[in-house]
């Protein structure tokens, strides 16, 4: 069976930001307020100051007209003066492009690989290591799932993270930090169910993810904590029938 969404839309700070993109805009935002890879998107367009249309999208359903916009029936995904496109990093490069203001983006061409090897990180090894951490059961599961995570956090930001500034790659709020906050804003549920706490990956990378949660956009794209916990017990339980659940049951990783 499909997962229900419930609540059916956003709460909170992020639903008076969706009533502030109701009208129609050549710039459709198709999203799932509970979506982390959606917040990714939409932190994009709010730093950017880009205008939209924000639609909510149950991407349970599989509705054939949203399967026009995405085959593989995931939100996100954007239409842009009716061109289709989805993927949230490759809808993140996409906005820096097609709106060069506000870029969130080295200009810089090794630094921009940088970036991008960054965000590959975080795809491949911080985001499956979550997902695993969050739906193991047995204690010794969840355990090992912890220290995974914290590692996967822990390489990332001795990796990545320039020392002596406030975001990831310097002095501006940019694509690695959004890559990772949709995370950041879940990990209060990761310490109420699994007992994870952001200073286990050290203090700095702590002081980086409170930054992240008093963050303008973040705060705007965030829905209520309780209505969060609804939609992510299923995961606590394991019992999740998202894509990406079940790949991570399978101990495979959405591709
Ligand atoms: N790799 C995709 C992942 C998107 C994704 O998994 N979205 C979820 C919601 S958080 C979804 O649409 N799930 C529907 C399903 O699993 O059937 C991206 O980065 O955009």
């Amino acid at each position: 069976m499909p997962d229900h969404i419930n609540p059916p839309h956003a709460t909170g700070a992020a639903a008076e930001t969706v009533k502030t993109h109701s009208a129609e805009h050549s710039l459709v935002f198709h999203a799932g307020w509970f979506c982390p890879f959606v917040q990714r998107v939409w932190l994009a367009l709010e730093e950017k100051g880009i205008d939209y249309q924000y639609k909510e999208v149950n991407p349970y359903k599989k509705e054939p007209h949203f399967l026009k916009i995405n085959p593989k029936g995931l939100v996100p995904a954007l239409e842009h003066d009716n061109k289709a496109l989805y993927e949230s990093l490759v809808l993140l490069e996409y906005l820096d492009d097609a709106f060069p203001e506000n870029s969130l983006r080295p200009a810089d061409p090794h630094e921009a690989g940088l970036v991008r090897l960054a965000l590959q990180q975080i795809s491949n090894i911080v985001v499956p290591a979550f997902y695993k951490y969050v739906q193991a059961q047995e204690p010794e599961a969840q355990e090992e799932g912890g220290k995974a995570f914290v590692k996967a956090l822990r390489d990332l930001h001795a990796q990545w993270f320039l020392p002596q500034s406030d975001w990831a790659r310097g002095q501006d709020f940019g694509l690695v930090d959004i890559a990772l906050a949709p995370w950041v804003v879940r990990f209060d549920l990761l310490e109420k169910h699994r007992g994870f706490s952001a200073d286990a990956v050290n203090e700095r990378f702590a002081a980086w993810a409170r930054r992240v949660l008093d963050r303008p956009s973040v705060r705007a794209t965030t829905s209520s904590p309780e209505d969060y916990e609804k939609v992510y017990l299923r995961y606590f339980e394991d019992t999740a029938e998202s894509e990406v659940a079940k790949a991570t049951r399978k101990g495979e990783w959405l591709k």
